[in-house]
């Protein structure tokens, strides 16, 4: 088909603290990989505003190519900078299309208020939906969208992608050499690659989630481990990582998978690090001994809290400090390495739980150091952002529906205002501010116990 498709994941507002990546975003790699099989004569470039491309270096791009299509992937700390890039291609000729986690919440709003600009506002999976959309299917035979008819909003309905149908990971088309060589300056010794084994979370599955999750797909499926580790083989071996994220949610969530997957694992003549997310829930002595045999270097859990009753409103079901210790020493003991992340400002947050989050993260640092004689991969401090789409967010939307309801835009400044004023009672700026700057104090004490982790939800500045 002769048309050119721009997948862009949009840069963040500077102002907040940015994760560095050395890989593309696999969600854009996942449609990319998508539209080929069906299409190999499609034109698709991805940009990727992470580490690589500047916001007006994409925007140079699209005014200079004239893409047919300009898909972005959209976060809320990118929102408006996607709304500045849309207006340059809408000017092109462009078609816009917005997707991904933030959009797939907003998609209402969005739709509601952005209809002039944004031709087309998808949610959930995107990979049917653009594969439609590039083909100038009409809208009702296009799956996931969000559709403005004059002012009232509907949505068709949902495409879910069969895990073991959608085509194998495939980075062959995509330019890999401008991470290459930003990873050069830092880690010129691993070479980094993201897959995921499944989607969704155990945590969500009765629609819930933790208070400040905005992820928006309920649905969790695993990919067969003979897929999974195709997939893997193909990282490793053609692509040359040594070090490779599995970004599914909750990696521990079914036992018999990870049986499977460890029963099945094929040999690997070169050695990576795979690292994944879970549950401290998920964490047991056959879990582990199945991470163990699949490989498993490094798990990345949520601990919230050290205080058991604002972890409990955390909403991560059943879980207590005690467990999350529990489930640290026996990821160690198996040599393991836990990446530890809390969440500073849940409601009900007050000195004495903060002060349990410290000593939390202390033990985690020091048991750490007692069974593997090393820190804790990273130990993190984030700042809570009500996410759209958590339930926190419906709090706020609730308590303030004339600034909410149908809103796209609202920062995540006013967002993490708002709620400090509802769930804290701190209306004046200035007690805002302060108990602010009490968390960033927190915060910098729980990071010192692992000195090279980096938090997200804070200002640039640290605040
Ligand atoms: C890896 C990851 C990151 C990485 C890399 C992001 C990247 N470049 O891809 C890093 C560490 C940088 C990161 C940062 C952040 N992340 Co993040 N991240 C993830 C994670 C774990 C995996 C994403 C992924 O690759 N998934 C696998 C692919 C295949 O699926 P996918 O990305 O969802 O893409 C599919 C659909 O969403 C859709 N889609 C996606 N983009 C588009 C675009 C178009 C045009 C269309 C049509 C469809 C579409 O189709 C894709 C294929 O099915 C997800 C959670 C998760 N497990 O998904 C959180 C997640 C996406 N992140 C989240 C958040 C909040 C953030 C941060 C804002 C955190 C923070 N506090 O700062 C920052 C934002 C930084 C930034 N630069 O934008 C939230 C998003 C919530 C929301 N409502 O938006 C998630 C869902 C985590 C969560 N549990 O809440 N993140
Ligand atoms: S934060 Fe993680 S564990 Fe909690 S609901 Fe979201 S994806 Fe699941």
């Amino acid at each position: 088909m002769n048309c050119h498709l721009c997948l862009v994941f949009t840069p963040i507002d500077r102002k907040y603290r940015n994760a560095f990546q050395f890989t593309p975003p696999l969600g854009l790699v996942a449609l990319e990989n998508f539209i080929h099989r069906l299409d190999p004569s499609v034109r698709i470039t991805i940009l990727d505003g992470g580490p690589i491309h500047s916001l007006n270096e994409i925007i140079e791009f699209i005014e200079k190519e004239r893409p047919d299509f300009v898909a972005q992937s959209v976060m809320q700390k990118s929102y408006e900078n996607a709304l500045t890039i849309a207006e340059h291609a809408h000017r092109c000729g462009a078609k816009n299309i917005f997707g991904g986690h933030h959009v797939s919440q907003l998609c209402e709003a969005i739709a509601f208020r952005q209809s002039d600009l944004v031709d087309y506002v998808v949610y959930g999976e995107g990979e049917m939906a653009l594969w439609r959309i590039i083909n100038n299917a009409p809208l009702e035979e296009i799956p996931n969208l969000a559709i403005n008819d004059n002012g009232t909003i509907r949505k068709t309905p949902a495409f879910v992608l069969d895990l073991d149908e959608s085509p194998l990971l495939d980075y062959s088309n995509i330019d890999l050499s401008p991470y290459t060589r930003a990873q050069g300056d830092v880690v010129s010794t691993t070479t980094y690659m993201r897959v995921y084994s499944h989607k969704g979370c155990g945590n969500r599955m009765n629609g819930k989630g933790c208070l400040f999750c905005g992820r928006s797909d309920d649905i969790l499926r695993f990919k067969s481990p003979e897929k999974y580790w195709t997939e893997m083989k193909y990282v490793v071996d053609v692509c040359n990582a040594n070090y490779i994220f599995d970004v599914g949610d909750d990696f521990l969530y079914n036992l018999d998978w990870l049986k499977k997957a460890a029963a099945t694992r094929p040999v690997f003549y070169k050695a990576f690090q795979l690292a994944v997310f879970g549950r401290s829930i998920g964490v047991t002595k056959e879990s582990v001994e199945a991470l163990r045999k699949i490989g498993v270097t490094d798990v990345a859990i949520g601990f919230e809290s050290g205080d058991e009753k604002t972890l409990k409103k955390c909403n991560k079901r059943n879980t207590t400090p005690e467990m999350n210790i529990a489930a640290a020493r026996e990821l160690f003991l198996s040599g393991i390495i836990a990446h530890v992340h809390y969440v500073l400002g849940l409601p009900g947050e007050s000195k004495s739980s903060l002060r349990k989050t410290v000593d939390h993260a202390k033990a985690i640092a020091e048991l750490s150091m007692s069974i593997i004689g090393s820190v804790p991969g990273e130990i993190v401090a984030n700042l809570i952002e009500p996410n759209p789409g958590s339930p926190i967010y419906r709090a706020l939307t609730r308590a303030y529906p004339e600034k909410y309801l149908l809103n796209d835009r609202i920062s995540l400044d006013e967002l993490q205002r708002d709620y400090f004023r509802h769930f804290f009672n701190l209306e004046s700026l200035e007690s805002y501010l302060a108990f602010r700057k009490e968390l960033a104090l927190i915060a910098r004490e729980i990071m010192n116990c692992a000195p090279d982790s980096g938090a997200q939800g804070w200002t640039e500045s640290g605040d």
